[in-house]
């Protein structure tokens, strides 16, 4: 069977900022306070997506969600008009407030985890999208995070969207950020790579957060039916060092999988496991950089492992689609040039410039969800969220009219965000046909 690996981009919300939400992501820790520009953000990432549709690439986009959370607050006792509501908020709990404003559900990585149909027990492709709830500011993120899903994704018969995980701090669970799908070809079977950081009965005392846990991933493996899976634990160190997903540290598609030293806590199990799990279909590569070619520190500023590693239809090898930081880091650029000029299956190396997004530990990686599909899935994807040249331009003028160039975060503070966003998600919703009740506010007026 042909398929192909589609990228779902979760397109950048107008509320884009940088509030330090995220305990553990020493971007976001670093940038807290600094004024975001929420229009280049989005340009940053329709231009890449912009990029992989002219490779070749099924690109499609991910809405954002409607922020302000006013339904958050008011669930939370803040009451009267909506701009009472997140003016109350702020008065009173600044820290709920900023957490209702939050752009996060941009790192499309996170959205699901997603098995395709060729290691699907039924057949159909499965979703489940991620509960998210070790921050605050991400728990907010399921509930439409999977009515997004359901939208791209209509068709019951070949499409499952499962409801999150519990949510439990026993199933936290952060998406396809923490799985690698290996295989000969998109459409054959693969082998399933669950990464996870604790487990759900472990007392947890690492200096930041372990988002995943092996019980939610073993859920989600169950209820999709995943063949050949193989689960790891990430290294605690690597959690220690900011690597808060395996994607910060790791990377793979087909037979490759491309990974830091630090990574897992047991790379021989890893290995030997995916080995096992291949059952002959094909023959993984593995690529370790070395800590004394990349220490932990230059690979979290860098990103290097945050890349896209695209198949791309008329290459040979494998392209790695890094950030430009990982381009201005020597020793980042040096391993990422390097493997390019060996013999391996990475064939060359681009960059590109996610700045925005970045500077919330959030890389070229991080903003896309990959979904494996068959021609016949292909087409049964909502069209009007496919990326082509003609909605990059639609989306790029209505991100220019709508969108601030500059928000720090005591503009959050602003009532009238709350009109511009709805204004725009609203334009946003028929630009790309998600009906007329796709947000809250939708469905309420
Ligand atoms: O969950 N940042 C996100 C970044 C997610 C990156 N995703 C992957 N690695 N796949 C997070 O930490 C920062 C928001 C803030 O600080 O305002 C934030 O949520």
């Amino acid at each position: 069977m042909i398929a192909h690996e589609a990228n779902v981009d979760g397109l950048v919300g107008p509320t884009h900022s940088y509030v330090g939400l995220s305990p553990g992501n020493l971007a976001s820790q670093r940038s807290a306070g600094e004024a975001s520009n929420p229009r280049a953000a989005v340009l940053e990432g329709l231009a890449k997506m912009r990029q992989l549709a002219d490779w070749g690439v099924p690109q499609f986009v991910l809405p954002p969600h409607e922020r302000p959370d006013v339904g958050f607050l008011r669930a939370l006792g803040f009451a009267g008009s909506d701009a009472g509501v997140l003016d109350k908020a702020w008065r009173a709990e600044p820290a709920l407030a900023a957490a209702a404003c939050s752009a996060s559900a941009m790192w499309a990585a996170n959205a699901a985890t997603v098995t395709p149909s060729a290691d699907a027990a039924d057949g159909r492709v499965h979703f489940t999208p991620a509960n998210l709830l070790t921050h605050l500011h991400r728990s907010l993120e399921p509930a439409q995070t999977a009515r997004a899903l359901r939208r791209l994704f209509p068709d019951e018969r070949r499409f499952m969207v499962h409801d999150p995980l519990p949510a439990q701090p026993h199933f936290a669970d952060e998406g396809a950020a923490n799985h690698v799908r290996l295989c000969a070809e998109h459409g054959q079977r693969g082998v399933n790579l669950f990464v996870w950081g604790r487990e759900a009965w472990e007392h947890w005392d690492g200096v930041y957060p372990a988002r995943q846990t092996r019980e939610a991933f073993e859920a989600v493996a169950r209820r999709h039916g995943t063949a050949r899976a193989v689960f790891a634990r990430q290294a605690r160190a690597a959690i220690d060092g900011g690597a808060f997903h395996n994607d910060v540290v790791c990377v793979g598609t087909k037979t490759c999988l491309l990974f830091h030293e630090s990574a897992f806590a047991d790379r021989a199990a890893v290995e030997a496991g995916i080995r096992g799990a291949t059952g002959g279909l094909f023959e993984p590569v593995f690529v370790e950089i070395r800590e004394a070619d990349l220490p932990i520190a230059d690979l979290v500023a860098s990103y290097l492992f945050n890349s896209q590693l695209l198949a791309l239809p008329d290459e040979d090898r494998l392209l790695l689609l890094a950030p430009v930081e990982t381009r201005d880091n020597p020793r980042a650029r040096a391993a990422a040039e390097a493997l390019a000029v060996s013999n391996g299956p990475i064939g060359r190396v681009e960059y590109v410039d996610v700045r925005q997004s970045m500077r919330n530990g959030g890389g070229p990686a991080c903003l896309r969800l990959r979904v494996v599909l068959t021609e016949a899935e292909l087409a049964a994807a909502n069209p009007a969220q496919r990326l082509d040249a003609a909605l990059h331009a639609r989306l790029t003028d209505w991100a220019t009219r709508r969108y601030r160039d500059r928000l720090a975060p005591a503009d959050l503070i602003d009532p009238a965000l709350i009109v511009e966003t709805r204004e725009a998600l609203d334009e946003l919703s028929q630009i790309l046909q998600l009906g007329g009740d796709f947000y809250p506010f939708q469905r309420t007026a």
